[in-house]
């Protein structure tokens, strides 16, 4: 059986067995103050917009039993796995593995690279550690959407015009329907978080549809 999520540029007819909700790194290395964000120097309230819909999405989904994955941005300990390019990026105040208030700064097993309390992932949810912006890049995300069926990714988290749109980017590329939940995004920019969901509804939906956590809890209930 089929539901139908209303989206932009049109609606989306799609099936709960084929469909995985991915929320993008809801960490708090970017939420909560400490952490990699705010070492970049961004006012990391402005993220707190998305909690609460991507909170909404992520009931829908579980009541649903749709798959639910999750992934966290973060680094190995010993960095091996970091860019020196990424690390040496900008004038941060601490820099990737450099101690924080929240411990090493996304590094993966720190207090900071955990997911926000209010969105932590249930029991059997896929948690997917990944070193770069998108969720396909080193990961084996591709391997477990495979293995599930999946041809539609509903994606939402932060940023917007960052690791959410290098995923959606990344996921049209490969042939899956990508939509993002666009009130469960944010981003530091309010700017960009605009016309990140513009560009991906533009020309048709050049990378996908765009639609919001309350359009996704009808189409699920
Ligand atoms: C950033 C992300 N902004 N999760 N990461 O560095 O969007």
């Amino acid at each position: 059986m089929s539901q139908t999520l209303d989206a932009e540029p049109g609606p989306l007819s799609f099936e709960i067995g084929k469909t995985a909700l991915v929320v993008i790194d809801m960490q708090r290395d970017f939420l909560e103050p400490g952490g990699f964000g705010e070492t970049l120097g961004n006012d990391v309230s402005l993220l707190q917009a998305a909690v609460g819909p991507c909170a909404a999405a992520l009931a829908a989904a579980r009541a649903a039993g749709m798959l639910v994955i999750h992934t966290r941005e973060g680094h190995r300990p010993d960095l091996s796995d970091a860019p020196p390019a990424k690390i040496a990026r900008g004038e941060p105040s601490r820099r990737i593995g450099d101690p924080g208030p929240m411990g090493r700064i996304l590094v993966r097993g720190e207090p900071g690279h955990d997911i926000v309390s209010a969105l932590y992932p249930a029991e059997g949810e896929v948690v997917l550690d990944k070193p770069g912006k998108g969720a396909f890049h080193q990961t084996d995300l591709e391997q477990i959407l495979r293995n599930n069926g999946v041809d539609t990714l509903l994606v939402c988290g932060v940023t917007t015009e960052v690791c959410v749109h290098t995923t959606i980017r990344e996921g049209n590329d490969r042939g899956y329907r990508c939509v993002a939940i666009g009130d469960a995004c944010a981003s530091y920019f309010p700017e960009f978080h605009r016309v990140g969901l513009e560009m991906i509804k533009a020309q048709g939906g050049i990378f996908g549809w765009v639609s919001d956590s309350a359009a996704l809890t009808r189409a699920l209930d």
